[in-house]
């Protein structure tokens, strides 16, 4: 957000400082003067022209006009915002940055709208740079850490730390360099780890591109701090792009990559590989040429890889890809229509649907159970041109599975082992102790399928756009195959308690022609929140008893009981607390979802819970505004409920959260409330190296004996988001215990900093303080993030130093709140009195 105290500054100053060129003089006064009056006028489009003139003409002015300048921007980009030309919003920023290329607010504030557009690469470098230009500045730092995780995935330290697959790849870039490969090309370069390796197994030519800016600094960044500066060319190109001799003089005898993600191809490594063999890299080396120098043909490491996969059961994978309850806040969920996330994969390719998510199975909250064996999915050879060619239009590859346990089939879990050469290989499995996650393909049929031993599921491979698609398409039950594929009629529905008019509404959305069309997407956290059963009956709750007190209240005042109440919901994304309120009767309810399928969605279910469709009605579609969003269309009532949505999915309290609970508080009727009332944030002491091991890289040693930690690590966030606790391998060091408590009735009366005592009840090494909120809806109606059933993921301040404490030891923490975010620091606190 611009900074409020940036205000205009009106000075008379500007005219002694005329030099030289009258004329020139003349405009550049008359400019600013013009600037300063159209300021006055609310005129920000003109001002800002006024400015950008006045200034390029006499930058000697900057300093003096710097204030009103940062504040006419932001002003004009407001109104551009609004009006949605948001190229000409751009444009002011570029402008502004041409003239002010060092300034941290305006770097900042360029994030924020690059950030609010979807463009989080973007927004996070500027983020970083207003950060590099002053370090201690909080907005720009708050922003930083909240989108750190986009620069630099977090992954990049989970594999610098992890010595086995180092090491792995070291051997195997060694021994092709040794035999003879010694101009090589690394693919994805990240930290010019592997290429870095090659030079120094004696490559007499390394190159390297990257595709990511800030990868690509860093990666320059660290080379050149290893003294292989001028050793290696390192390009920021993606490889597709490269050509010879354009980019690189010559074809290479060897590519290093490890462009995989969890399911494999999605890093793009087919195409990679196909474009290199084409371009890149000296042909391959055929059998009759066995013999002939390795330095005349070309190679790949990794060699090739091995996918694998397995069908298994899991709650916490179901609960977040399909609708599992019949009935959530008293509402029947009958009508909904298909509901999916957009994890879906089909072996005909739809660009809106991604094939796979990714989860560390053993870490999954409630596990899993296999229930088929581990099967062979496909097998690749990366050094066969041909064979990566023909991937796309291979046959689809029917598998039919024996099923060796019973279990609801809630998805086929995804693995691979990469062969980097005869000898190494590295596995990225559930059961390997690494720290790759699973690709996971939710199975989306609506209704819940159990395999029964003696079935045998039909499993189609494919590979059809590059991207690896497993379908669960068909079960083999006593001779007879039952498709999975299509919604069948005859499998138990969750809808069968439904009433006649859901029953028809269903019977209606399964009638669509268009089965794309008939199917709403929820995203799914949305999903897992629709799942969840104790959140909507804690939201009903609360709202039963709070328009019971207004009743009572109007009774005793003698006013009209018969009036209606006015319930905003303000949550992002798919909600249903407007319609738990709608369905109390006597209530207009707002609901702020946007897209159309899901306001569908809501209105069928208003019809088959029998709620009149007057009472409920969309708020502000696509409004960015943030003042309008709380605003009534009719003045003479206020809102009897406002609900607030506090808390994002990865664990972390919502930006601005506050300065909307103080808007929405002067919105309220008399007693009116808004929901939740209050936050209360709750954290313990652990010991845990898993999260040290994927916040930075850990150790003094240098990796594979380069100096890469302290590079990388200027990426590093204090807070760990995405948390699942109750999986997470930690000794727990204390009790839970409060930390900090954030009122919402009454903003004024949170502190920004508390000191909280702990007793740490055994001894250890404090390294980070998984933390937690307890989400007071009204009075003691709660409901906790870190409960089995939500929806919401658990976050952890990780310790930059651990704090080594013995049992009965006290520790002080000092928990900061600024803005909407918490950081902890942890100090051994003055030794006690004996208690
Ligand atoms: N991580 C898996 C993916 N790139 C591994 O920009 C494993 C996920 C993972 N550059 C938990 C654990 C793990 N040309 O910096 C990236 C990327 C770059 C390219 C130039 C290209 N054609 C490409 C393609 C990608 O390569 C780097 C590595 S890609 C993925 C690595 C620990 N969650």
């Amino acid at each position: 957000m611009p900074n409020a105290s940036t205000k205009p500054k009106h000075g008379r100053r500007t005219r002694r400082r005329q030099r030289e060129d009258p004329a020139r003089n003349e405009l550049v006064s008359s400019s600013l003067e013009s600037a300063q009056q159209c300021l006055f006028n609310q005129d920000y489009g003109t001002a800002f022209v006024h400015y950008l003139l006045a200034l390029n003409l006499a930058p000697v002015f900057k300093d003096f006009a710097r204030d009103s300048f940062r504040f006419t921007l932001f002003k004009w980009a407001e109104e551009l915002d609004s009006l949605g030309r948001i190229q000409d919003l751009f444009s002011c920023y570029e402008q502004a940055l041409e003239l002010f290329p060092d300034d941290e607010v305006i770097l900042n504030s360029m994030g924020e709208h690059l950030f609010r557009m979807g463009f989080r690469d973007e927004a996070a470098g500027h983020f970083h740079k207003a950060l590099k230009m002053r370090p201690d500045y909080p907005e720009a730092r708050e922003n930083f850490y909240r989108v750190a995780n986009w620069l630099v995935e977090r992954w990049h330290f989970l594999m610098l730390n992890d010595r086995g697959r180092n090491q792995k790849y070291q051997r195997a870039i060694e021994r092709a360099v040794q035999s003879g490969r010694s101009t090589v090309l690394d693919i994805g370069t990240g930290t010019g780890i592997l290429g870095m390796c090659a030079k120094r197994a004696g490559a007499a030519e390394v190159y390297a591109c990257e595709l990511s800016k800030t990868m690509y600094e860093l990666a320059c960044e660290v080379v050149s701090a290893n003294g292989l500066g001028g050793q290696i060319s390192i390009l920021h190109m993606k490889s597709l792009e490269m050509e010879v001799p354009r980019d690189i003089p010559q074809r290479v005898s060897l590519v290093v990559t490890e462009t995989v993600d969890a399911g494999l191809f999605g890093e793009g490594i087919i195409e990679s590989l196909i474009h290199a063999w084409h371009n890149l890299l000296l042909p391959r080396q055929t059998v009759d040429e066995e013999n002939s120098e390795p330095s005349a043909s070309g190679r790949v490491i990794p060699a090739g890889a091995t996918v694998f996969a397995m069908a298994v059961e899991c709650p916490e994978i179901r609960r977040h890809h399909r609708l599992c309850v019949p009935s959530v806040g008293g509402l029947s969920l009958g009508a909904c229509g298909d509901l999916r996330s957009p994890v879906s994969c089909s072996s005909v390719p739809d660009d809106a649907m991604e094939p796979y998510t990714t989860e560390r199975l053993s870490r999954l909250p409630g596990g899993y159970t296999a229930l088929t064996q581990p099967f062979t999915a496909l097998d690749i050879d990366f050094n066969n041109v041909q064979e990566l060619e023909g991937l796309t239009s291979r046959p689809v590859h029917k598998l039919w599975l024996p099923v060796t346990h019973e279990g609801r089939l809630d998805a086929l879990a995804v693995w691979f082992q990469l062969h980097l050469d005869q000898d190494n290989s590295l596995s990225t499995g559930p059961e390997e102790d690494t720290c790759w996650e699973q690709a996971i393909y939710p199975v989306h049929t609506t209704k819940d399928f159990a395999l029964k031993l003696g079935d045998k599921l039909l499993v189609e491979v494919s590979c059809r756009d590059a991207y690896l698609r497993l379908c669960s398409v068909a079960v083999l039950r006593d001779g007879t195959e039952i498709r999975l594929d299509k919604p069948s009629p005859d499998l138990p529905d969750h809808g069968s308690n439904q009433n006649p008019e859901a029953q028809l509404c269903t019977a209606l959305a399964s009638l669509q022609t268009d089965h794309n069309k008939a199917f709403c997407v929820l995203e799914s956290a949305e999903m897992a929140l629709l799942n969840n059963e104790e959140y909507h009956k804690s939201f009903q709750d609360a709202v039963t008893k709070l328009f019971s007190q207004l009743k009572l209240a109007n009774q005793h005042k003698r006013q009209n009981s018969s009036e209606l109440f006015y319930v905003l919901d303000v949550s992002e994304g798919f909600s249903l607390l407007s319609l738990i309120a709608a369905g109390q009767g006597h209530v207009k309810a707002y609901s702020s979802v946007e897209k159309s399928k899901q306001q569908e969605v809501l209105k069928r279910l208003a019809r088959s819970n029998n709620i009149p469709e007057e009472s409920l009605e969309f708020w502000l579609n696509g409004a960015e505004e943030e003042q309008g969003v709380f605003q009534r269309p009719s003045t003479e009532k206020l809102w009897s409920a406002i609900m607030l949505d506090c808390v994002e999915t990865c664990g972390l309290i919502r930006q601005k959260l506050m300065d909307k609970a103080s808007l929405a508080r002067c919105l309220l009727e008399e007693g009116g409330r808004i929901f939740p009332e209050r936050i209360v944030v709750h954290g313990l002491l652990v010991e845990s190296d898993t999260l040290l091991l994927e916040s930075a890289v850990q150790g003094q040693e240098p990796t594979l004996g380069f100096n890469i930690a302290p590079f990388i690590n200027q990426f590093t966030v204090p807070v760990h988001v995405f948390l699942d606790f109750s999986t997470l391998e930690c000794k727990r060091l204390s009790e839970s215990v409060e930390l900090f408590v954030l009122d919402l009735m009454d903003t004024n009366a949170n502190y920004t900093t508390r000191q909280v005592k702990v007793k740490a009840t055994s001894a250890g090494r404090v390294t980070a303080i998984p933390f937690w909120y307890h989400i007071f809806l009204f009075e003691e109606i709660c409901v906790s993030t870190l409960s089995q059933h939500s929806h919401w993921k658990q976050a952890a301040a990780v310790l930059q130093e651990p704090l080594e404490v013995r049992a009965g030891e006290w520790i002080c923490l000092t928990v900061n709140l600024h803005k909407s975010t918490i950081t902890i620091s942890a100090q051994r606190d003055q030794p006690q009195p004996m208690d």
